[in-house]
């Protein structure tokens, strides 16, 4: 029977590294986290004011340092600054967008999203100086000796990119900037419009900038900690 011990002393591990905090910073790290998270906004209007390329560089870094099954990394970031990419990604986006509110959504559907407001249009995706789209990819794709396609399976894809879109949206968030996380339904015409590879299919488009002077809101709440915990000791 394999032993921890000559797990541990596999070449192929290497000693964990980990800051220990002490007891009270620890509580303290948590809360400050907390504060700034619960600041964060779903922002759907936005100045066209330039944003540092660094910025959204360093949080796709973060992002990309998500745990993932087998860390086979299954995401790709395609950020777009091109005024013409992202008219032609609005064009499509608001077409797909008017037979979503026009015709394909049930009744129900848009009553829970009538708190929020939206509808069709999409100026921000021409405004915010930058629209990250997030790209899941169910298989690898590479070429053998022969030119040959070799496909490698995925595993939790939705689970792996799920978590990398979330260290995203902190990390652009913990750089002062705001993001919406936009779904426009289907979402095809961005693996065509931005040229991806066939393993590649959209999964989020995330409109990143500073909001506009005048951005509003909806009122809304996070439900009450008692709702969403439960303990089991
Ligand atoms: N994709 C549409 C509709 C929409 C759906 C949900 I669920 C939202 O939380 C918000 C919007 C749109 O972007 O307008």
């Amino acid at each position: 029977m394999r032993t921890q011990k000559d797990w541990t002393h596999s070449p192929q591990m290497e000693p964990l590294r980990f800051a220990r905090l002490a007891a009270g910073e620890q509580l303290r790290q948590a809360s400050g986290f907390f504060q700034t998270m619960s600041t964060r906004r779903t922002v759907r209007s936005f100045s066209p004011e330039p944003v540092p390329f660094e910025l959204i560089e360093t949080a796709i870094k973060a992002a990309a340092t998500a745990p993932s099954g087998a860390n086979q990394q299954p995401w790709r970031f395609v950020v777009v600054s091109n005024p013409e990419v992202k008219r032609q990604i609005r064009k499509a986006a608001e077409a797909e967008e008017k037979e979503f509110y026009h015709r394909r959504a049930p009744r129900e559907w848009l009553e829970a999203l009538q708190p929020l407001g939206t509808d069709w249009h999409k100026p921000f995706l021409e405004i915010a100086p930058y629209l990250i789209v997030i790209f899941r990819l169910d298989y690898g794709l590479s070429r053998g000796a022969e030119g040959q396609e070799i496909k490698t399976k995925h595993y939790y894809v939705m689970e792996s990119v799920g978590i990398a879109a979330g260290i995203l949206l902190t990390a652009l968030h913990m750089a002062g900037l705001a993001t919406l996380t936009h779904t426009p339904s289907p979402m095809g015409f961005l693996g065509k419009i931005l040229n991806r590879p066939k393993n590649e299919k959209p999964y989020l488009l995330i409109p990143a900038g500073y909001p506009s002077a005048d951005a509003a809101v909806p009122r809304i709440t996070k439900k009450p900690l008692a709702e969403v915990l439960e303990v089991v000791s």
